[in-house]
């Protein structure tokens, strides 16, 4: 073999030096995670509404066992991850009113046990953070793996308050011995918790400090929120242009999941909703087995997640292209009980009054359709509420008694009309939701979810446009010859 000399090296290196790629390896990954900024930005924020002599504590959810040794995709504890950025599982974040001071002196406010590295673990499930990795990406510098919880010196009957959601009762425990369930175990000892507890034990408090912070979006966290309602409706948008009666409810669900995918949206906010006819009747309907949506209103329902922030967004479509007579007078009542509810919104205003505006609304309606006769009945065909905050979860934390400037809230009216109802058989299996996502401004809002169209005839021009994924057919071997899809 022939050496090669070593000046040729030396040009290599020379090249390479110009292009760091060659030796920084690069990781490819997004760029537009929060930054630690944001994470001690919310701790601060959480210490400041803390009464007194308290500790917040935050668990990791659980892993959760899908099939065999088989585990669910996990998804972090939107709470340990708004506080600390940490996603990986069984972890534990303690935040305590009062600075304490470690036995070197240091001063600390927040303390994060963490999956220990192990190079076999991590060969099966993934890379995880450690200890190291945390206190450089997440700026705590009071991290240990969470087998020094057992022995961490906390005197949590000093505190007057120890603020924790209600611990979960049925978490498996694992050979690894400071997993999730070691971690409660060794808590219920150290503090004396029961579960029937109150008072000191506050998961009252847990909620309302959490719920106080989360429910208004800080202009980082909007950056992502923004994008995962815009990645939405880009995927209601091509589905409208794509859509045709013979596909398949699960084929919609997969073009929608597969145009977050290809926008960096890493899932869904919650199972998306698919449902053809009477299936749009079914709120949470997520099987979306129907082979063939037909010629009926197809109601979808789908949000992308996109770096924990999830979108809430419905459109319900005629899958044919043309609104029946009957489908466009349900949709366009829908749609004037969103408008109605829209023009109550702003800094301060109630959110009954835009609960009321849309429920008289659809009530006048549906009498005047004679559909029902009273509008007492109205519940009957519109059984849920109109909306709920958005963010780390679909139904985000926080009350919404009064509307305030910087909260992301769904506007989802709907009307269900199932077969056999007490109306006129025209009615029966029309199904309408129309769901946008707003942020409430001082003097109003903002239809964060507008890139999506929402007026009927809107929604009809769309279908009638070509999409891209019109050419995407797929030849496949069949039994007795190729068929295409
Ligand atoms: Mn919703």
């Amino acid at each position: 073999m022939r050496r090669i000399p070593a000046f040729y090296w030396l040009i290599v290196l020379l090249l390479a030096s110009f292009s760091p790629s060659l030796f920084a390896q690069e990781d490819l990954l997004p760029t537009d995670y929060l930054g630690k900024d944001f994470y001690a930005g919310r701790r601060a924020a959480l210490r400041a509404g803390m009464p007194d002599s308290s500790v917040a504590v935050f668990f990791a959810y659980p892993t959760r066992n899908f099939s065999n040794d088989v585990d669910y995709l996990y998804h972090p504890n939107p709470d340990m991850y708004y506080f600390s950025g940490y996603k990986e599982p069984h972890s534990l974040l303690l935040v305590f009113k009062e600075p304490r001071t470690d036995s070197a002196g240091i001063s600390y406010t927040e303390i994060l046990f963490v999956q220990k590295r192990n190079a076999q673990a991590e060969q099966w499930t993934g890379k995880r953070m450690g200890v190291e990795g945390a206190r450089e990406k997440l700026g705590i510098d009071h991290v240990y793996n969470g087998e020094a919880f057992k022995n961490y010196s906390v005197d949590f009957s000093a505190f007057k308050k120890i603020i924790v959601d209600k611990l979960p009762a049925d978490v498996a425990n694992g050979y690894d011995k400071a997993d999730l369930y070691d971690l409660l175990e060794q808590f219920r000892q150290k503090s004396g918790y029961a579960a029937n507890n109150t008072g000191r034990f506050d998961n009252r408090l847990y909620y309302e400090l959490t719920g106080k912070l989360r429910r208004i979006k800080t202009p980082d966290e909007m950056a992502l929120l923004r994008k995962a309602v815009e990645i939405s409706c880009q995927a209601h948008t091509e589905v409208m242009k794509a859509i045709h009666p013979g596909m398949s409810e699960l084929e919609i669900q997969g073009l929608q999941e597969y145009v977050h995918k290809k926008l960096g949206a890493e899932g869904v906010g919650y199972g998306s909703i698919v449902g053809s006819g009477e299936n749009g009747c079914v709120l949470h309907y997520m099987e979306n087995t129907k082979t063939r949506i037909g010629n009926s209103l197809l109601l979808m329902d789908v949000g992308a997640e996109y770096h924990g922030y999830t979108a809430d967004v419905t459109r319900t479509v005629p899958a044919d292209g043309k609104f029946s007579p009957e489908e466009k007078a349900i949709y366009e009542l829908v749609y004037q009980a969103q408008e109605a509810a829209f023009k109550t919104l702003r800094n301060g205003a109630r959110f009954a009054d835009a609960s009321n505006a849309a429920r008289e609304t659809i009530a006048e309606g549906l009498v005047k359709l004679g559909i029902i006769q009273d509008k007492k009945e109205v519940n009957k065909y519109y059984p849920h509420g109109l909306g709920h905050h958005i963010g780390l979860d679909v139904h985000d934390r926080g009350g919404m008694e009064t509307l305030l400037k910087d909260m992301v809230i769904t506007i989802e009216p709907g009307i269900y009309i199932p077969s056999n109802s007490n109306c006129d058989k025209k009615w029966w299996g029309i199904a309408v939701r129309i769901e946008d996502d707003l942020l409430i401004t001082e003097n109003g809002y903002e239809i964060l979810s507008r890139l999506a169209p929402r007026k009927a005839e809107d929604v009809e021009k769309m279908i009638s446009q070509k999409s891209a994924l019109d050419d995407f057919k797929l030849v496949l071997p069949e039994p007795g010859g190729k068929k295409a899809f």
